[in-house]
This record gives structure tokens, sequence and C-alpha cells, in this order.
């Protein structure tokens, strides 16, 4: 049996991280075995990867170099984890996954998304993710919970008009794999927006045991 694939996607500082804690309580709750992960990150090389791409340095990372860095930590990621575990019948619940490339690279630095695709075709043969959440929020909204919380990153110091672009390459996502994207108002009240995450993931478990 083959494990379920759950990424959670969204613009700097929608609640992610607050959000994934809450969904490993209700994996929980249903007795589902998972592995909670993140990219870019998630094993030792990958992590150091991911060290290299947030920390602000005096040493500009050009665009090309930034896409290659991201799917080179996702190899790793799903030769390492992703892959075994839902091998391995496990749910794997992940902090970002590609949606964030075409987002981020793609719409937010204007990189040839046919080029992204390739990319995703070689390190990911067919491999995609099974259900996305797409928290969306106004981006000052959300660079402002970012921002209160730590200092930013090497992403967090671009311009709010690159995260609008982001945001809208989310969107779009959404609206080319309705089936399946879904989108949840991350402005609202905390207690809100796990309703709404709660209901998406009960409808997924319904259709996902109609289908096994
Ligand atoms: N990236 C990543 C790429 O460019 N390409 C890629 O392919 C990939 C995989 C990774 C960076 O890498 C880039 C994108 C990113 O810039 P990250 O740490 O994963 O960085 O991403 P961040 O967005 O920086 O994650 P954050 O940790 O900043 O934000 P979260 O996890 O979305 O937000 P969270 O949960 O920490 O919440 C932020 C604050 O808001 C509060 C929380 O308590 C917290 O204080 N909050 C709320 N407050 C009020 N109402 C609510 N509903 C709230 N929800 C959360």
């Amino acid at each position: 049996m083959h494990g379920k694939f759950i990424t959670i996607e969204g613009t700097e500082g929608v609640g992610k991280t607050t959000n994934i804690e809450f969904i490993q309580g209700w994996l929980l709750e249903h007795d589902i075995d998972f592995v909670a992960t993140r990219e870019p990150g998630g094993t030792p090389l990958a992590e150091q990867i991911r060290q290299l791409l947030l920390t602000p340095g005096n040493e500009k990372i050009c665009d090309s170099a930034e896409l290659l860095l991201m799917f080179a930590g996702r190899a790793q990621h799903l030769n390492q984890v992703i892959e075994p575990s839902l091998g391995a019948g496990k749910w794997v619940i992940c902090d970002r996954f590609t949606d964030a490339t075409y987002a981020y690279q793609g719409a937010g630095r204007g990189m040839d998304s046919s080029l992204i695709k390739h990319l995703e075709h070689l390190v990911q043969g067919a491999l995609r993710p099974d259900l996305t959440l797409i928290l969306d929020i106004p981006v000052e909204i959300g660079l402002k919970r970012a921002s209160d919380r730590s200092a930013p990153d090497r992403f967090e110091q671009e311009q709010v008009e690159f995260f609008e672009r982001v945001r809208q390459g989310y969107l779009d996502t959404a609206k080319e794999d309705p089936q399946r994207c879904a989108v949840i108002d991350a402005s609202q009240s905390l207690e809100k927006v796990q309703l709404d995450i709660k209901s998406v993931l009960e409808a997924f478990l319904v259709k996902t045991k109609v289908v096994a």
C-alpha cells in the first residue's frame, strides 16, 4: 500500500508551520502513520542546501543556481525520505514542494516554466502530491506576521511586488489543478483556518477510502 503525499504551500508567513502541527494532530487522531518534513530541507544534506539558500550573504545567488539548488535538495529528499516513506505506506506531510518552485523561481523570478517542468520530470518522474493546501493571504499581512516572528531570511528581503507575483503563481496553479489543490483563506482567525483545513482533510480521507 502506498501512502499519501500532502503538501502545504503559500507565501511568507501564511501559517504553514503552525498548521502543519494541527495536521499532525489530525493524523494522530485518525491513527494514520506519517512523516512530517519540509523543503528546502528534510535530510542532513538538503538542510545544508537550505542554509545556503536562506542565509543572506554577500554573493548574489543567480537565478539558475537557485533553481538547481532547490532541485538538488529535492532529489536527495525524495530519495532518502519521501519515496521510502510513501513506499512503506506512510503519509508524507511536506512544508512546501515543487509548487513553490513554480511560484518563487517561475512566477517570482521569471524563470521559464518549461525549464522547471523539465527538472520536475528529471527529479520526480511521475511523483506528484495527492493533495496540496495553498494557504492564501494578502502579501503585506503575511510579511508582517513573518517579520514579527523572526529576522528576514534571503527570500524575505525581496520587494512586495516579488511576493505578489508568487501569490498569483500559486493561485494560477490552483486554477490549473483544482482536483489536487485547495485554496484556504489564511487571513481568517487561526481557529477558522483550521476548521477549513479539517474539512478539506476529511473530504480527502473519504475520497481516499472510496478509491482504495
Ligand atoms: N522556496 C522554497 C523557493 O523559493 N522555492 C522552492 O522550491 C521552495 C521549496 C523557505 C523559503 O524558500 C523558498 C520559499 C521561502 O521563502 P520557509 O521557512 O519554508 O522558507 O518559508 P516561510 O514562508 O519563510 O515560512 P515561515 O516559517 O516564515 O512561515 P509559515 O510557516 O507559513 O508561518 P508560521 O506558521 O510560522 O506563522 C507565522 C506567524 O503568524 C502567526 C504564527 O503564530 C506565527 O507567529 N499565525 C497567525 N496569526 C494570526 N492568524 C492566523 N490565522 C495565523 N496563522 C499563523
